[in-house]
């Protein structure tokens, strides 16, 4: 694209530029599918079925503190219906429940605890409602989701990220105008996901896993992991979010286990280290709480991300040329890993880009956007040139590491996995 055929809508709006620079998010699947160990219930289940006794939603937003996340997204409703908040919309919420005597919200202890933390809250409201007999009458189904995003939007204080999935949605249209209108006008600081009139865009799987080039400005996005459906917005800047389970369901289940510390950071690498942003799923039990093994998990994560790039080593960034600079660290310094970062206000510029040390390359790409890690074989160098080549690119940070590591760590095979009711689980 020439800069001359840009439009703002190539630029990235301050919301979109906050929320890529928050990085990792926490994904919160719960609800009745968390207590029949299924993924995809079909709006049957009994709401009496939904106890869980010990929940603590502190604990919740502390494992997302451990895992080093500014924010986190709830399923308040998944596709089954079942609502997390007692909503005056329908019975089959929390309300018919026996856990807290049918009083509880767990919308509310959540908001709750976000705000005590000085965590983000993101909400996820399916569209798909496999319960709602009002379904089958779009019209009449359009009133009953607005009623329930409008409950959603007012009485739980400030959201970040609302986040609407097209899974079961493939060919059925909403009343988009409208349901972006009610999160615009309640929630002006919310990044709307995917769908009606996108912020942020999915990545297009759920194994977390982005690939270069991350492009910011795209004209469709990929609806869901069942269908080749694509939704259409034009040509406009709308970032990447990688979702991803730490475990393989999207839903906690007994027999499920975390991912390996391994797999997580090549998923690290191939997400936050390609300029997209990361939602990690870390699934409350029945108890209502966060299983040991993934906090456990989490704190290797975050133990790790702390250890290889906890003692940044800033280098000051000199103009050479158009698209070319000079990284100089001050002194020798012994590193295995660059992180570059682009300056976005005038959108994304770097096409492709390529680091030498005394004539040698040390690392090279395409895309660099929010933030780019390159793992080397370590050197001792104490300046680095950097070329890029794109429309009138601007880099704003380099900054090397010496982790002791001088690859990427490459993601394990996808693995299947089925949950109890046979639900297959591509992780
Ligand atoms: C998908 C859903 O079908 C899964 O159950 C999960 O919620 C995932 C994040 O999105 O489309």
């Amino acid at each position: 694209m020439s800069i001359s055929a840009e439009t703002s809508a190539h630029h990235p709006t301050p919301l979109q530029l906050r929320w890529q620079r928050s990085g990792v998010g926490v994904f919160l699947h719960f609800g009745l599918n968390t207590f029949a160990g299924v993924e995809w219930s079909d709006g049957t289940l009994p709401a009496a079925s939904f106890d869980p006794r010990l929940l603590d939603a502190r604990h919740w937003v502390a494992a997302a503190k451990t895992a080093g996340a500014g924010y986190v997204v709830l399923t308040a409703k998944h596709h089954d219906g079942f609502c997390l908040w007692p909503t005056s919309t329908t019975d089959y919420s929390v309300a018919s429940s026996p856990w807290r005597d049918g009083t509880g919200d767990v919308v509310r202890e959540l908001a709750d605890a976000c705000t005590e933390a000085g965590m983000g809250l993101g909400i996820y409201l399916s569209p798909w409602d496999r319960h709602e007999p009002r379904y089958s009458d779009p019209a009449a189904y359009d009133d009953f989701y607005c009623a329930q995003l409008t409950e959603l939007c007012t009485q739980y204080g400030d959201l970040v990220e609302v986040w609407f999935d097209g899974a079961g949605s493939a060919g059925r249209s909403y009343d988009w105008e409208r349901i972006v209108e009610i999160v615009r006008t309640h929630q002006p600081e919310a990044v709307i996901f995917n769908m009606g009139d996108p912020d942020i865009r999915w990545i297009g799987n759920e194994d977390g896993l982005a690939a270069d080039p991350v492009e910011y400005v795209v004209d469709v996005t990929r609806n869901d992991v069942h269908t080749d459906e694509e939704l259409g917005f034009g040509d406009r800047y709308l970032p990447p979010e990688c979702d991803v389970s730490l475990r393989h369901g999207w839903f906690w289940h007994p027999d499920d286990a975390p991912k390996s510390l391994e797999h997580l950071l090549a998923i690290h690498y191939r997400s936050v280290g390609l300029g997209a942003n990361l939602l990690l799923n870390v699934p409350p039990n029945r108890d209502g709480l966060i299983d040991d093994a993934d906090l456990a998990r989490l704190r290797e994560y975050a133990d790790e991300r702390q250890r290889r790039f906890g003692a940044p080593l800033p280098a000051a960034l000199t103009p050479l040329a158009p698209g070319r600079w000079r990284a100089d660290f001050g002194a020798d310094v012994r590193i295995d890993h660059l992180e570059l970062v682009e300056e976005l206000e005038n959108g994304q510029r770097v096409a492709a880009h390529r680091v030498v040390a005394s004539g040698v390359e040390v690392c090279a790409g395409r895309t660099v956007g929010a933030g780019r890690l390159h793992a080397f074989p370590a050197r001792t160098l104490r300046t680095v040139e950097i070329e890029t080549t794109g429309p009138d690119p601007v880099l704003s940070s380099v900054r090397g590491f010496r982790t002791g590591t001088e690859s990427i760590p490459v993601p394990p095979p996808v693995e299947e996995y089925r949950a109890a009711d046979g639900d297959m689980i591509l992780m």
